[in-house]
């Protein structure tokens, strides 16, 4: 009796702010409250359990650290986007909220080289439960270095339009790969910050997440996980790795002596393999950006000019990097996240038994595609599997 007292005292609390909440959308707009995740079951003095719906409109933060008992990872989802990117990016964010943050209420960055319009911050924030933050880019993360040759990053960029690789004219996404290589996690807003996943406009999740992944990457000691790999364009990188030799020739003690080596070079670093984490989705550990070996291997590519006079994209550079200066038992690959980018998506094998019941066909999982990299991950893990299992067994 005591409990569905409590229960319903609850309720009408809940009933009460949310009625109060809904009235006072107009001045609530874009600023949220910060809400933190309550304990998907309660347990009633009595000893009795329901389950909770852990969101609840219009929480306070004293209501909220009163039912607070789950300890989050310090952790964010961080989205890179212009204001024209809203309307493919609201559905990636409701996909995200209702696989998964709508239980755990993980905060939310947006950074622009632009000022983000009211309209943009509105329509997220409505859909976030954690806090949402909107940030500006400075200026010197998203422009030209003094050392480079504008002239010369023009020419290159009219080459490769003429030699029709992708976005090989577009001046904008060089900024955007330069950011996202060396800038992102040193963000004001990222500073408070260890993890983070990515999320990108038109990208969206086929399955229930029913475990923090954050927590996940820390209890298990992770620091960059993914979920699809592929082959890069080796138009975009032509001196990407020479200058990854350069820079190890100088650092040779960046290598780490377990490294996921074979997935980024096949004959002993001689030549690069082309493979990459695919970087729209990485759930990563900011500490390994922001530590001295990547800090410097990026000061040396940027100098280099890469990502100006080639189009060097940041899911290469991340890879590399991670494939090269940490241990392989600190890569994860996230195959239970079914996640979709066009034109690819992974989608879970063996469903069933791993507990998941996603909107996704397996047998047409990017996993086993020609330019998939997942078969060079797995030998690179020293990971046995049968070429032909995921074919066959799809269920
Ligand atoms: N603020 C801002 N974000 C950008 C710009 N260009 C790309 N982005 C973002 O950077 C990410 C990658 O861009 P996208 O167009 O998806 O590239 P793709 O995935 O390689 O095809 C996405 O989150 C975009 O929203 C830009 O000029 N300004
Ligand atoms: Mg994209």
């Amino acid at each position: 009796m005591r409990s569905a007292r409590l229960f319903i005292a609850l309720g009408a609390v809940f009933t009460f702010l949310f009625v109060f909440a809904v009235r006072n959308t107009d001045s609530d707009t874009f600023k949220r409250f910060t809400t933190t995740p309550v304990e998907e079951e309660t347990t009633t003095e009595e000893g009795e359990s329901y389950e909770q719906d852990p969101y609840v409109p219009g929480m306070t933060p004293e209501l909220n650290s009163k039912l607070q008992k789950y300890k989050r990872a310090n952790a964010t989802f961080v989205t890179l986007a212009r204001n024209e990117d809203l309307e493919h990016l609201l559905p990636s964010i409701r996909s995200i909220q209702d696989r998964f943050n709508s239980r755990y209420h993980y905060d939310w960055v947006f950074l622009n080289n632009k000022e983000f319009s009211d309209e943009f911050k509105i329509l997220t924030s409505r859909l976030i439960t954690g806090e949402a933050k909107y940030g500006l880019i400075n200026e010197s993360h998203w422009s030209y270095p003094d050392w480079i040759d504008q002239k010369k990053a023009a020419e290159t960029r009219k080459q490769m339009k003429a030699d029709d690789i992708i976005y090989g004219d577009n001046e904008q996404y060089r900024h955007m790969c330069r950011f996202e290589s060396g800038f992102f996690f040193h963000h004001p807003l990222m500073q408070q910050y260890r993890y983070y996943w990515r999320v990108e406009p038109e990208t969206n999740l086929y399955c229930d997440i029913n475990y923090d992944v954050f927590k996940f990457m820390k209890d298990n000691d992770k620091k960059y996980g993914w979920t699809i790999s592929i082959t890069e364009f080796e138009a975009t990188i032509k001196t990407l790795w020479k200058t990854t030799k350069d820079f190890l020739s100088q650092y040779p003690e960046a290598l780490h002596e377990n490294r996921l080596e074979k997935f980024v070079s096949f004959n002993n670093l001689d030549t690069y393999s082309l493979c990459h984490f695919w970087s729209n989705f990485e759930i990563a550990d900011m500490e390994f950006w922001r530590g001295e070996t990547y800090s410097k291997y990026f000061e040396h590519l940027d100098k280099a000019g890469g990502f100006f006079y080639e189009r060097w994209g940041d899911a290469p550079v991340h890879s590399i990097a991670a494939s090269l200066f940490l241990d392989k038992d600190d890569i994860h690959y996230f195959d239970d996240i079914g996640y979709r980018h066009p034109p690819f998506y992974h989608c879970p094998a063996d469903q069933s038994q791993k507990g998941l019941s996603c909107a996704c066909m397996p047998e047409k999982t990017f996993d086993w595609h020609g330019s998939s990299c997942l078969r060079d991950y797995l030998r690179a893990k020293d990971i046995k599997f049968d070429e032909e299992y995921n074919k066959k067994k799809t269920t």
